[in-house]
């Protein structure tokens, strides 16, 4: 498999469905629209629906045929407005407080606070809408019930965020970090996993080992996320997101050392590609993405 050819064909499919999906610049209210886009644009890496686009070829019989690939393609592009939603959000004022995303001013910087949150809330719609145009009706309802939980509450994005905000580095302990990293990022990352193998009419066995390969890999690339935030340059650990100026954020490394984490970002990712063995060579574009999510430098 060439992979650049691989993550490259997909990505265009991706980013031609969310331009027909989105509402044009120009139609009103153009604010609203033009700021949705200048987030959904941004050069985002497209990790969640290249992921639920590889869930899906590799449990297809026919794992090049295009139509798997159509199939998956509007729960690819809601996870990636939801996605979106989640990442204006966060950088309102009131929760991480950035001015930049993706080297870009983020949302509200460009387009007010106001305008942000509308922006957010409108993707978030949007996403389900495009969940609507699946294939068939059992497939959407599907989708929907994953997609609902793992960007919602208690054990989604929503519920593992707030724990993250009340979590302090006194009370935290690792429950705690594990609680919030499976839910804010992993929970979205594991449904990515599930809705292409859905797609791709996974049996029950199968899709409970991509469950767990997601899941684990979700919380891979969620520990090498706060290894980068150590480690980068622009570091930001002891940074007060949206919590009282006197406590910091707490991170896998805060919580177990450098070493650790990155022992530990080690083992589960090293115990997420174990459950693709099954798969045989189907998954090798997942275990391709699994690689570049451990792997990455930003
Ligand atoms: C506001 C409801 C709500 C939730 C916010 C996901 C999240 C919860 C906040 C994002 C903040 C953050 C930095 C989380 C860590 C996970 C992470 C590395 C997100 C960025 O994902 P990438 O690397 O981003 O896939 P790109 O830019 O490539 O799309």
């Amino acid at each position: 498999m060439d992979a650049k050819a691989w993550i490259e064909e997909r990505r265009a499919l991706v980013e031609a469905r969310l331009e027909q999906a989105l509402p044009a610049a120009h139609t009103s209210p153009k604010r609203l629209h033009e700021a949705m886009r200048h987030s959904v644009f941004a050069g985002g890496k497209r990790l969640r629906p290249l992921l639920c686009l590889a869930a899906a070829e590799a449990v297809s019989t026919a794992p090049e045929a295009e139509d798997v690939r159509r199939r998956a393609l509007p729960a690819a592009c809601a996870l990636e407005m939801v996605h979106t939603y989640s990442l204006i959000h966060d950088d309102l004022p009131a929760l991480d407080n950035d001015d930049l995303r993706r080297g870009q001013p983020t949302c509200h910087k460009a387009y007010g606070e106001a305008t942000a949150i509308l922006a957010g809330d409108a993707l978030l719609t949007l996403a389900f809408a495009e969940l609507a145009t699946a294939a068939d009706a059992g497939l959407t309802r599907e989708w929907v019930r994953e997609l609902a939980g793992a960007a919602g509450t208690p054990l989604g994005m929503v519920g593992g965020q707030m724990a993250d905000l009340e979590a302090t580095r006194e009370t935290a302990n690792e429950d705690t970090l594990l609680f919030v990293h499976r839910n804010k990022t992993g929970a979205l990352i594991r449904a990515a996993v599930l809705m292409g193998a859905q797609a791709g009419g996974a049996s029950a066995p199968t899709l409970q080992e991509l469950s767990r390969f997601g899941e684990e890999i979700g919380l891979a690339f969620q520990i090498v996320d706060d290894i980068l935030d150590v480690t980068s340059s622009s570091g930001e650990l002891g940074k007060t997101a949206g919590k009282d100026e006197a406590q910091e954020k707490v991170t896998y490394p805060a919580l177990f050392g450098l070493e650790q984490a990155r022992e530990d970002a080690r083992r589960y990712s090293e115990r997420a590609l174990g459950r693709l063995t099954e798969l045989g060579d189907r998954a090798q574009a997942l275990r391709l993405l699994a690689e570049v999510m451990v792997r990455r430098r930003n």
